[in-house]
């Protein structure tokens, strides 16, 4: 495990849940997300995402310089695709999206992006991803070409869960994709944190404080917002989001 690793498991162990967001250079200029960083680095994130679905050559570069010049938070990246992995990330969610059967996503990103982290100096973090069925079908179900796991069976979830620890992985994130109608199942937040042994993250459709204080309860390492913070981001929004993943 590297330092950022370490530090954000410590810090989790500080603050209970890790608050991530995430930022899209897609959906915003690189001077609004660097503003974005520092509203939610002020209201209490721990940790920025960025991620999206554009392979644009030079988005990403733009908006990490910014975010980086701006923010003192560690910065994740959360690619798409191998394209989005750019210089100036603390860190990787080195995904591989377990819940899906295309190899695309399975292996063929992670070998054309490994010798890109390298290169970059970026810390890998295993993650495995796995996609929860939340009611309709979203963009990364669309443009992964995968199925998502029916949120009605927690025993196929626990089999990924289990998989992905035998496989090595230290993270497993629970998607229900970004904008989900429905986010994913309390009690597949806390099964997943139950199987120990792994770092368990939790995002997609997570709109309010409350829905948010319901997952954050089963503590897992940590819980993504995304979407949500673009249309709105005063600090009182923004504390009662801190204190619904700090304090459920
Ligand atoms: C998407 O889980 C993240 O990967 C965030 O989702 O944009 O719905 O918050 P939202």
């Amino acid at each position: 495990m590297g330092p950022i690793e370490q530090g954000l498991v410590e810090r989790r162990r500080a603050v209970g849940t890790l608050w991530a967001v995430l930022l899209d250079p897609d959906s915003l200029p690189p001077e609004e997300l660097a503003q974005t960083a520092l509203q939610v680095e002020e209201a209490g994130a721990d940790v920025l995402l960025v991620g999206g679905s554009s392979a644009t050559p030079g988005v990403f570069e733009a908006a990490m310089k910014a975010i980086r010049e701006r923010s003192s938070l560690p910065v994740l990246l959360f690619p798409g695709s191998y394209h989005q992995v750019v210089e100036g990330a603390h860190g990787i969610l080195f995904t591989t999206l377990l819940s899906g059967r295309n190899p695309q996503y399975l292996a063929e990103e992670q070998v054309r992006g490994a010798e890109r982290v390298i290169r970059h100096g970026i810390e890998p973090l295993p993650t495995a991803y796995l996609l929860i069925e939340s009611g309709a079908v979203t963009t990364v179900q669309k443009v992964s070409g995968t199925q998502p796991l029916p949120r009605d069976d927690r025993d196929l979830l626990r089999r990924h869960v289990l998989a992905a620890r035998m496989m090595g992985m230290r993270w497993v994130y629970l998607e229900a994709g970004s904008g989900a109608l429905s986010p994913v199942p309390v009690e597949m937040v806390r099964d997943a944190v139950a199987l120990e042994g792994l770092q368990v993250i939790v995002g997609g459709g997570l709109r309010s404080p409350e829905v948010i204080a319901e997952r954050a309860a089963c503590r897992p390492a940590m819980i993504v917002t995304g979407n949500v913070l673009e249309k709105r981001r005063d600090a009182e929004f923004l504390k009662a989001f801190a204190q619904a993943i700090h304090h459920p």
